[in-house]
């Protein structure tokens, strides 16, 4: 009797302490079910790893950011093992533990690959910059037991999968667009998403900041910005902005996972937002009211007057100075109230503007239309497989991001049952995101002329953090593997299972993904 209430009392605190069942807790991950697909995989057989309470978390000396790395493993560890999990940098490693080394890398890992090698006595991360060790952390959090992700401590082991992996990316610029215009997004919020993007080794994050339902940035030398156009959204909302310090909140703790964000400020088109929020910056004078609707190419800053150019150039120069990366969006889309000629003069005179304050031009694929500087990027966005305009300044030189619509939008629904997102570029579920090759899409432009790709979420019918996760899981690993992995590793089949298997550690994470119909998803999760 006695005997029975002690295992009934243990049973009872084992599961009231874990999500679930200790069996799952110590489910070994299958070494080969990480998303992206790595260069080269291989399992050996038989052999984990076991985090316990005496693993160390070791990081390359006089390495800030390699320390940064390895203190979010620990604070990603720490809750859910229980563990201490110190975190030291010291010469040589200590033989047990998890080491994050900027030394012996293969020069093939480039600067954003790494060397993962587990054994049963050491995790491994090797890469030449602190890049590829976050890249390789992502790698290592993907082989973790899913309960590794659980906020309250979860019954052991922690077994990691015994393997040796080099990998590195096939394009460097792997990105998430996301929408705070149509409606606003906190910086908790946008922080969520750099989270869950980030495990995926997305390492842009385009931000949508003005459009003609909303202003989110606020400008010091055009206060009216924020205050006023930044005061609704679609629906008629409350809306929102963030303050300097908010964006480059954001801005920090994008970089601390190696994300660097791209700030758009959209024009010609797409002003309606500035425009009510200022008289002076309309050709007549008047101000129109703000805007909650959905419609779009009726808005046009005035392209002759000069004190738009000096609007322009005072906002690019705020936000250049907020924005580390090397990148602004200047938008350029659905101008339909702006005139060919106009359109073509404005571009040009942008272009010069974010030159002067040291920012290279990224545009939507519309700006093709004027003369672009030989550092300007275009973004396709069109459903079509060819685009001569495009392809005469690829010819050019110029280089490409990769989001066709009807590919990487994850505003569009999955199905016609899907009640969230739009449809007008078709339905998008998991094998139409990954059934395309970015490197061989658009005619005449080759992969040579793509930098990489981006998963644009406009959010004109998405308005919480739970209506992004659904749009955006299972759909954004899918394009974030067509940035990393090497063609040679494209698989349909072979994806789902690897995407399938992401499935129980989302619901671990709270992550309220679609279950696609495609996919096997493991039971519960
Ligand atoms: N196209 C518009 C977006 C948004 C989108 C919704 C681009 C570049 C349709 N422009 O995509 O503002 O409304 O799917």
């Amino acid at each position: 009797m006695f005997r029975a209430l002690i295992l009934s009392f243990a049973i009872g605190v084992a599961l009231s302490v874990s999500a679930v069942p200790p069996a799952a807790a110590a489910t070994v991950v299958s070494f080969t079910s990480v998303v992206p697909a790595p260069v080269s995989a291989t399992a050996t057989a038989g052999v984990t790893y076991s985090i316990t309470s005496g693993t160390t978390i070791y990081s390359e000396p006089g390495s800030t950011p390699a320390a940064q790395t390895a203190g979010q493993l620990a604070a990603l560890l720490r809750p859910s093992t229980g563990f201490p999990l110190p975190v030291v940098s010291s010469n040589p490693a200590p033989a047990d533990g998890i080491a994050l080394l900027l030394s012996g890398a293969p020069a093939s890992v480039g600067t954003q690959g790494y060397q993962l090698d587990v054994t049963a006595t050491s995790i491994v991360v090797r890469a030449n910059q602190p890049a590829g060790l976050f890249a390789g952390v992502q790698t290592l959090h993907q082989l973790l037991p899913v309960t590794a992700d659980a906020t309250t401590v979860q019954a052991g082991p922690w077994p990691v999968p015994g393997g040796h992996i080099v990998d590195y990316p096939r394009f460097t610029h792997r990105g998430a667009m996301l929408d705070v215009a149509r409606h606003f997004f906190t910086v908790t919020q946008v922080e969520r998403y750099i989270d869950e993007i980030s495990l995926y080794k997305i390492d842009y994050l385009h931000l949508h900041l003005s459009d003609d339902q909303g202003w989110r940035i606020a400008v010091n030398s055009w206060p009216n910005l924020a205050a006023y156009g930044g005061s609704t959204e679609v629906g008629g909302g409350a809306g929102g902005y963030y303050t300097q310090a908010d964006y480059s909140a954001i801005v920090s703790y994008a970089a601390a996972r190696f994300v660097t964000v791209i700030p758009e400020i959209d024009m010609p088109g797409h002003t309606n937002a500035a425009l009510a929020s200022y008289a002076q910056l309309n050709c007549n004078g008047v101000a129109p009211p703000l805007y909650t609707g959905t419609n779009v190419g009726f808005s046009s800053l005035c392209v002759p007057l000069a004190l738009t150019y000096t609007f322009i150039d005072q906002v690019i120069g705020e936000l250049a100075a907020l924005t580390p990366g090397p990148y602004i969006h200047i938008g350029g889309d659905e101008a339909s109230s702006t005139n060919a000629t106009d359109y073509a003069t404005f571009v040009d005179h942008v272009q010069q503007i974010v030159a002067a304050h040291g920012k290279t031009v990224i545009g939507w694929h519309n700006i093709a239309g004027a003369t672009l500087l030989p550092s300007t990027v275009a973004q396709f966005w069109d459903t079509t497989t060819s685009n001569a305009p495009l392809a005469a300044a690829v010819a050019n030189g110029t280089k490409v991001i990769m989001s066709p619509a009807n590919k990487t939008y994850l505003d569009m629904k999955y199905n016609h049952k899907t009640t969230l997102g739009q449809n007008w570029a078709g339905y998008i579920d998991v094998s139409t995101a990954y059934g395309w090759n970015p490197g061989a899409y658009l005619t005449g432009v080759g992969e040579s002329s793509v930098l990489g790709v981006e998963a644009p979420l406009w959010t004109e019918t998405i308005v919480t953090t739970p209506n992004i996760e659904y749009m955006a899981f299972p759909r954004l690993p899918a394009i974030a593997e067509l940035g990393w992995s090497p063609w040679s590793t494209h698989s349909l089949t072979a994806f789902n299972l690897r995407l399938g298997a992401q499935g129980p550690r989302w619901k671990v994470m709270g992550i309220n993904y679609y279950h696609s119909t495609q996919i096997t998803w493991p039971t519960g999760s």
